[in-house]
């Protein structure tokens, strides 16, 4: 089996989206295989988002992902689970995310975009080892 890693951010959270974006993963037949709800600290927002450290938006990044709870869920499928749901979640930019995905049917923000999956299966094992250290 095969692992990757989601973040409901907190807009996703205060929306009420939780469920609707965990049902969307059960009904595919994704299998969550830990969940936390959570606020974020600062230290850890920085080191998940490292990669963007350098970029404008990054320090908005950072205090958008803190400014209240998160649910974070590790996901588990039977290969490319990274993949899967990184389609399912659809592309960054709002303008191109497809309707039928999370971002493209709920979300039309740029920064506030309700899901964060990992990118690559590098970034899973990296993520899962960060928030969940004993899920890896
Ligand atoms: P993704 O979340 O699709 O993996 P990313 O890793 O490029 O996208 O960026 C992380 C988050 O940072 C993204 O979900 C929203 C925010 N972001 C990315 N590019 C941005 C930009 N140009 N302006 C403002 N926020 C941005
Ligand atoms: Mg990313």
């Amino acid at each position: 089996m095969n692992r990757t890693f989601i973040i409901v951010k907190p807009d996703g959270v205060r929306r009420g989206l939780v469920g609707e974006v965990l049902n969307r993963f059960e009904q595919r037949g994704i299998v969550i295989v830990a969940a936390q709800l959570r606020t974020i600290e600062t230290n850890t927002a920085k080191m998940h988002y490292a990669e963007h450290a350098e970029k404008p938006f990054f320090a908005g990044l950072v205090e958008f992902i803190t400014s209240g709870p998160s649910l974070l869920a590790v996901l588990e499928g039977p290969q490319d689970t990274w993949k899967i749901v990184r389609t399912m979640i659809g592309a960054t930019n709002p303008a191109e995310s497809a309707p039928g995905t999370i971002r493209g049917d709920l979300a039309v923000e740029m920064g506030e975009n309700i899901i964060h999956g990992s990118d690559s299966a590098e970034s899973a094992q990296r993520e899962i080892a960060l928030f969940f250290p004993n899920q890896q």
